[in-house]
């Protein structure tokens, strides 16, 4: 039990979650490492949403809202710390969710699978009974793509990846989109739409503004993502970590 008036509550509050989600089986053993990495670049941020975050999330919620087939894809720690959120994205954007694991086992994606039934989320693509297909040039078992999702799929968010997938799929001419804290990583360079900020915060940014996209009209939606510029985005990300304390 960890005390609120600890003055890191919030930041241990989620190694909690993911100790606790590793210890349920689903998250992989490297996620806690990546979370850690995680944790670094967001200390440096100042475990704040910075404004080119901001834009970019508008971007990509503008290019979700314009897809034929947008497709949300989780893996084991964006499950542990966004489950709730995920799910109202979802729905409110109208995208499918996928789970799609690099340290893919039955066991864990069954454990997800029933997490999202747990939470009245029957949908979820990229289960042990799925259609599976492969993608091809993907060395690893986060090729496996469903037919009706990722396969097909024209947009997808791809949160907390480690590069091996981001770029093929952006070759096939999909849009990709992901949440990661390392603005350097190949993820981001190779993404068409890079958020440098911390899925707990991300996911709720986006929620909040999905309504209102919503309701605009379709060329409101392509002007923004005209507007934006993804190297040019992370370039001014890279502007906002501190490595010399404020005085
Ligand atoms: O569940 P699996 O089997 O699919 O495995 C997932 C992990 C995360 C283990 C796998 O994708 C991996 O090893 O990823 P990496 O290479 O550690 O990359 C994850 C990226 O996400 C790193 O650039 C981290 O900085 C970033 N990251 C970690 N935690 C967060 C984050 N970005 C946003 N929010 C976070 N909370």
């Amino acid at each position: 039990m960890i005390s609120k008036t600890h003055p890191r509550y919030e930041s241990l509050l989620l190694r909690e979650k993911i100790t606790k989600a590793y210890k349920e089986g689903y998250l992989a053993e490297s996620g806690m490492i990546a979370h850690g990495r995680g944790e670094a670049f967001d200390y440096l941020l100042g475990e704040k949403t910075i404004y080119p975050a901001k834009r970019a999330m508008y971007a990509a919620i503008a290019q979700m809202l314009l897809a034929n087939n947008p497709v949300i894809s989780v893996n084991g720690n964006t499950v542990a710390l966004a489950i709730d959120d995920i799910i109202t994205l979802a729905k409110t954007i109208n995208a499918k969710i996928e789970i799609n694991l690099f340290h893919r086992t039955k066991e864990r994606i069954d454990i997800i699978s029933d997490l999202f039934k747990s939470k009245g989320y029957n949908d979820i693509l990229g289960n042990n009974n799925d259609d599976l297909k492969y993608i091809n040039d993907i060395e690893s078992p986060r090729a496996s793509a469903s037919t009706n999702g990722i396969y097909t799929g024209d947009v997808i968010l791809v949160p907390l990846e480690d590069g091996d997938r981001a770029e093929i799929l952006a070759k096939t001419n999909k849009k990709i989109i992901t949440i990661d804290l390392n603005p350097l990583s190949r993820t981001s360079k190779m993404s068409n739409i890079s958020i440098v900020d911390n899925i707990v915060r991300a996911i709720p940014f986006m929620n909040s503004i999905a309504n209102d996209l919503k309701a605009q009209n379709k060329e409101v939606l392509k002007n923004i993502i005209t507007d934006f510029s993804n190297s040019e985005n992370l370039e001014e990300s890279l502007d906002f970590f501190k490595i010399k304390e404020e005085k």
